[in-house]
């Protein structure tokens, strides 16, 4: 199986899983579909379903278009309010696409109907997929915006944490540089966030994404997925590791990139084009 990674609006990813047999695709997050389909055309592929991982528009918002385009396709999501949902997922649930498999992992928090989505080939060495939506981002994790920090921990550790290490991230958005810069103020001495953001800021002078990274690689330096380190912890003032994870949060929350924090004048500025970032 092929994932390719399509990276759409400002910082959104949408992906393409594609079976190279028999050239059947799933979708993953298609919010901007008529460039699916231009790939979709181009490739010579049959969309067969969507997998969306939440109903917020940047991820769902292209499902009404796409089902227009192609009637009887398949549009599976954990959550009532997406765009065009047709198929209904809960938790573990298991759906087969010819020799792609998909397990629906039920991830609420950044919003209460986020699903992730593990996928897997039979018969085939590649490493599996783990598509994260909001709620594992590479070096970071999603806002709390429908649910608790227990609700966080279970995804991070149980659901997510708990697959396979080489299984690769492809998550909902770019944030990576972003991360990586608050994970360093977390830990100033991991050397995987300094190894890290250095690679995540060369990508991104390419404009390449720094999807996907592994499970294993997210344990050494996404700050989320290491709350029982003595750093995260002396970090957070906290050790039991739900409280470690809600200040994280909160802080996370509270970090702002440096132009955020400049004086309303300079703002104003930069917006008119009268300053250069
Ligand atoms: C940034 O850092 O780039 N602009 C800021 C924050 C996911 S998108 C952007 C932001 O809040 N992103 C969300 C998030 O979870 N970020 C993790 C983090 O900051 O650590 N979204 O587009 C967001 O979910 C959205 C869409 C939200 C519709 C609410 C509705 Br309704
Ligand atoms: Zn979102």
């Amino acid at each position: 199986m092929r994932v390719k990674v399509i990276s759409i609006l400002e910082d959104n990813y949408m992906y393409l899983v594609i079976e190279e047999q028999t050239k059947q695709a799933l979708a993953v997050d298609p919010a901007v579909p008529h460039r699916l389909l231009e790939i979709v055309k181009r490739e010579e592929l049959t969309l067969v379903a969507v997998l969306t991982t939440h109903h917020h528009w940047d991820h769902a918002h292209g499902n009404e278009a796409l089902l227009k385009e192609i009637p009887g396709l398949k549009v599976y999501g954990g959550d009532e309010r997406i765009d065009g949902l047709t198929d209904k997922v809960t938790d573990a649930q298991e759906l087969k696409f010819n020799s792609i498999n998909v397990r629906c992992l039920f991830t609420p928090c950044h919003t209460a109907g986020h699903m992730c989505y593990f996928v897997w080939e039979d018969e085939c060495a590649d490493a599996p997929a783990v598509f994260t939506g909001d709620t594992l981002f590479i070096a970071g994790c999603g806002k709390f915006l429908e649910g608790s920090a227990e609700q966080m921990y279970r995804n991070l550790t149980q659901a997510l944490g708990s697959l396979p290490q080489e299984t690769k991230v492809f998550c909902g958005h770019e944030y990576t540089v972003k991360n990586l810069k608050f994970a360093l103020l977390v830990e100033p001495d991991n050397k995987k966030v300094q190894e890290m953001l250095t690679w995540a800021r060369a990508r991104d002078d390419e404009d390449k994404p720094t999807v996907p990274s592994t499970l294993r690689e997210e344990f050494q330096y996404n700050p989320f997925l290491r709350l029982t380190e003595e750093g995260v912890q002396k970090f957070t003032g906290k050790t039991d590791p739900v409280e470690v994870l809600r200040v994280l949060r909160q802080e996370k929350d509270k970090f702002k990139k440096p132009k955020e924090r400049l004086p309303p004048q300079v703002l104003l500025a930069l917006k008119w084009g009268l300053l250069r970032p």
